[in-house]
């Protein structure tokens, strides 16, 4: 073997040996880069006779054809090894069934929401919507909440830095009521209307929350009477319950805004619950001066007014125990209403 085929084979043998790209390019520059053995073997070309250069160069040409050729030969093993192993490192089974996007639900107390609205709205009732953030004005003065009642001490009432364009202060609703304070004053009676939302006050136990939700009824008109609530409240708690095996009962009670003033109760007559007086709503005739705050006149118009917790009602329907259920966003809890 002359050396030149020495050359080609050991190249040959350097670039297999060659485990990655970069140590090819490095075995790659003995043979053909700027003083690799090829490209000085060329260079030398000059020394010969014009005959002798001429059949040399061809034949230097064709071992660098060779070792070129070996050169690209073990870059595409290379780069076809890199691509399998990154391949297999990055398998798909794509038998495998999809992950799928989880469905979302209508949360419990929302549905509770919904339900209501409905109900109330197929006997005529209008739904209102408005501010969390409140003023003391339409949230307590308004509602007959004399200055120095406990409910709007800062131990009960969360307030927000800053007054509104009257000067009142602001503060998170702590019932829906203001909401209906807004809406009487903005209509003019008949009015019939449910204010559905979200309120606040300070209190966090097993039972309470900072944040609950409650719906707020109020009908005025001229010619009324506690009758014509108690007859709305029945067939609301019979539609949303879905039974009519359902007493209500109205137990005397004291709320600033109305006067008289009445707890109700319902006793389911069948299911886990039967037979024992559950309270579920405050309602009432609203007082005379609450009126003359909506601008009405209480010589001419009467109201009847009721409040109820959505959790409550939510807890009632589905037998639920712990009020702290709501708000723990567990889904293992959450996917059983949908
Ligand atoms: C409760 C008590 C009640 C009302 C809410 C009301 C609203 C206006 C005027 C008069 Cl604008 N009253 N709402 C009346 C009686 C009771 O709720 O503890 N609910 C859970």
């Amino acid at each position: 073997m002359n050396s030149l085929d020495q050359i080609v084979s050991q190249a040959r043998a350097d670039f297999l040996a060659a485990p990655d790209a970069a140590a090819l390019e490095n075995a790659k520059a003995v043979y053909l880069g700027k003083s690799g053995q090829i490209t000085e073997l060329m260079k030398s070309l000059g020394k010969l006779a014009p005959e002798e250069r001429k059949a040399q160069g061809a034949v230097i040409n064709a071992a660098k054809t060779q070792i070129e050729n070996a050169l690209t030969e073990r870059r595409d093993a290379l780069a076809n090894a890199q691509l399998q192993a990154r391949l297999n490192a990055e398998a798909i089974d794509v038998t495998l069934p999809g992950r799928g996007r989880g469905v979302g639900g209508i949360h419990p107390v929302m549905r509770t929401w919904q339900r209501i609205e409905e109900i109330f709205r197929s006997i005529g009732f209008d739904v209102a919507d408005g501010p969390e953030i409140e003023n003391d004005w339409t949230n307590f003065t308004a509602l007959n909440s004399p200055e120095n009642h406990p409910a709007r001490s800062m131990q009960d009432t969360f307030y927000v830095d800053g007054h509104d364009s009257q000067g009142n202060q602001l503060l998170l609703r702590t019932h829906t009521s203001p909401m209906q304070v807004r809406y009487a004053r903005a209509n003019q009676p008949p009015i019939k209307v449910i204010a559905p939302g979200r309120t606040y006050r300070v209190d966090s136990d097993a039972t309470h929350s900072p944040m609950f939700h409650q719906v707020e009824g109020l009908w005025i008109a001229e010619n009324i009477s506690f009758a014509d609530l108690k007859g709305v409240y029945l067939n609301f708690v019979r539609a949303f319950f879905e039974t009519d095996d359902l007493q209500v009962r109205f137990r005397p009670s004291y709320f600033p805004f109305t006067e008289p003033s009445a707890e109700i109760d319902i006793a389911f007559g069948s299911g886990p619950l039967k037979g024992r007086w559950l309270e579920v709503s405050g309602s009432g005739q609203v007082h005379p001066s609450v009126i003359r705050n909506m601008g009405l006149d209480p010589e001419k118009y009467i109201g009847f007014a009721f409040g109820s917790g959505l959790e409550r009602l939510t807890m009632l329907r589905y037998g639920v125990n712990d009020l702290r259920l709501f708000y723990e966003g567990d889904l293992r809890f959450l996917k059983q209403f949908n």
